[in-house]
């Protein structure tokens, strides 16, 4: 059969690239779950990024980290870090592995390998996102993990929810002290 000469373009199934929303999503199985939070930063985009970006040093925002130690690469995409966290939570080590890094799009994801701790199969993806007023910057953080044996989902989000808003309230402190 002959064939149309000009060729009607379908909408595209592929998400547009540059949505918020396309960066958080990720795929789910029965036994994980999932959540997103934001935080607004009164501070530049560029600032957050200094410090978000930097792999090897995440005890520069999260006060759950005692130390870090790079144990593979140099901070770029497939960096190995050992983390030692602070006495009183429930895990004492975790390792984690540099997934994504992309300085254009202020675009961070990272997983959880290793670790005396429950949370497996965890990965976390982190943007940062002009805020409408252009000098703030609104931060978005979602992950997955598996939900360990014994506990719902409910608790599991509950828990992971309340160390990354700790996490994204400190990297707000952090920014704004920069930037005063
Ligand atoms: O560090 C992050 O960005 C996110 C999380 C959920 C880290 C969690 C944690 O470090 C504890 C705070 C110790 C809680 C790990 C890996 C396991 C926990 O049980």
């Amino acid at each position: 059969s002959k064939q149309p000469i000009h060729h009607i373009p379908q909408p595209s199934s592929v998400p547009v690239p540059d949505t918020v929303a396309c960066y958080h999503k990720h795929d789910i199985s029965p036994s994980q779950c999932s959540s997103v939070l934001t935080q607004i930063i009164s501070a530049p985009v560029s600032t957050v990024w200094s410090i978000l970006r930097l792999f090897e040093t995440p005890q520069a925002y999260k006060q759950f980290v005692k130390t870090c130690k790079t144990v593979h690469g140099h901070g770029n995409v497939g960096s190995l870090r050992e983390v030692h966290l602070v006495s009183g939570l429930p895990a004492a080590t975790s390792t984690e592995r540099l997934e994504i890094l992309d300085d254009e799009r202020h675009l961070l994801s990272f997983s959880i390998i290793g670790g005396d701790h429950r949370l497996a199969n965890y990965r976390s993806v982190t943007t940062l996102h002009a805020s409408s007023n252009g000098t703030g910057t609104i931060v978005v953080e979602s992950y997955v993990v598996d939900v360990p044996v014994g506990n719902t989902k409910e608790e599991t989000c509950v828990f992971v929810d309340t160390i990354v808003r700790c996490n994204l309230q400190s990297l707000a402190k952090v920014s704004q002290q920069l930037t005063t």
